[in-house]
Order: structure tokens, then sequence, then C-alpha cells
């Protein structure tokens, strides 16, 4: 089985992409040093890839003081974009999330309430960079649903719900089939299956 480093502090992120790429024959493990996920700083930037791509440059440099170059890693920086908006969460969902949560996203809203989430994926092979980007287009709940995934999960519903369920409402399984993250994570497991890297 090959492995597959993911630095991230998100343990819903990883438990996901264990969920995704493992009955594929990966193994997803989080990427730690001394024991623990290391800090790593995220730019202020209203672009996810540049986000992601300063997250894999510091991931690399802990890869390379650790004698670890060769290996693979992965890091992912993800948002929701809300229509009516603009720009809001975005790059600073993370922020929104703990300044107001959901609850505060549900107060700011009125009829119009389409949204997406986007995952830009940056992966160390060993001897590039790659990036993979995954989009899920879906809309607000009126509620807060479900006890399932993290984050925004419990507030928003992807098109592809066929009864109104929220991702909170879903399997990781069930959400990974049509999710931001799932929609780039089988790009990078479609890449690394063609190059084998
Ligand atoms: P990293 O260590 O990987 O950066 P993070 O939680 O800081 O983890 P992001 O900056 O990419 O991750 O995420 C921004 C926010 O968006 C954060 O509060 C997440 O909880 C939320 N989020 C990301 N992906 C999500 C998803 O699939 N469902 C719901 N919320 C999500």
């Amino acid at each position: 089985m090959a492995t597959l480093n993911f630095l991230t502090g998100n343990s819903g992120k990883l438990a996901e992409a264990q969920t995704l790429l493992g009955p594929l024959g990966w193994e997803i493990q989080s990427f730690e040093v001394d024991g623990k996920v290391p800090d790593v700083i995220e730019p202020q930037s209203d672009n996810l890839t540049t986000v992601a791509l300063a997250k894999i440059a510091q991931g690399v440099e802990l890869l390379a003081s650790q004698g670890r170059l060769g290996e693979s890693l992965l890091v992912e920086d993800s948002g929701l974009f809300i229509d009516a908006l603009p720009e809001f969460p975005g790059v600073y969902s993370a922020h929104i999330l703990e300044s107001i949560g959901c609850d505060g996203i549900l107060r700011l809203l009125d009829d119009e309430r389409t949204a997406y989430f986007l995952t830009v994926a940056a992966l160390w092979t060993g001897e590039a960079v790659e990036v993979f980007v995954g989009r899920c287009d879906g809309s607000i709940s009126a509620e807060i649903r479900g006890d399932g995934g993290f984050g925004y999960d419990p507030i928003f519903i992807p098109d592809e719900s066929q009864d109104g369920r929220t991702f909170a409402e879903m399997t990781n399984e069930g959400k990974s089939t049509f999710s931001h993250r799932g929609r780039a994570l089988s790009a990078l497991f479609d890449y690394l299956n063609v190059d084998g890297a």
C-alpha cells in the first residue's frame, strides 16, 4: 500500500481523505514532527491557491529538515463561498466560523442562498508540486441540521443531495462522492495512478 503524508490540523479533513483514498490502496497518514502536527503560517490572501502553495512550501521545508524530501506530502485549503455575501466567508472561512459560527451565517442570509465550496489541494510528489481543485455547488440551509462532518457541514446542502440533506446528515463516504474535497482528491488519485508518483 502506498503512503501519502497529509499535513493538516483538521481531523475531519484527514478522516475524509482516509475514507476516500484508503479503499483505493493509499494509506493517508497525518504528517507529524516530534509527535505533533507542525504549525504552518497561512498568508493573508484572497486566493485559496496562494494559501495552499504557501502551506506546501512550508511542508516541503519540514520534510527536508527531516531528511524525508523523497516522500510525498499533501496540504489543502478550502473555503465556503456564499453568492449573497461576495467573497464571504471565502478564504476567511476558518476565522468566520470561529467568530460567528454557522448560526451567524444563517442570520446574515435572506432568500438568496446559493453557495459553493472550493478545495485547492497541493501535492509534493517527492520531486515537484502539483495542484488539484475541486468544487461543490449547493445552497445554505434554513437551519442547522446533522451531527456528522465538521465546520460548515450542518448548513450546506449540495445540489446532488437527493432529499435536501446537509453534508452533516451524510456519512463521510456519501459526502465524498460529490464534495469539493472528494473531487480534488479524486483528481489527485487519477494523477497518482497515471504517473505512479
Ligand atoms: P488546515 O490545517 O488543513 O489548514 P483548517 O481547518 O484551518 O485546516 P481551512 O483553512 O482549509 O482548514 O478551512 C477553512 C474553514 O472552512 C475551516 O473552518 C473548516 O472547518 C471549514 N471547512 C473546510 N472544509 C470544509 C468542509 O468540507 N465542510 C465544512 N467546512 C469546511
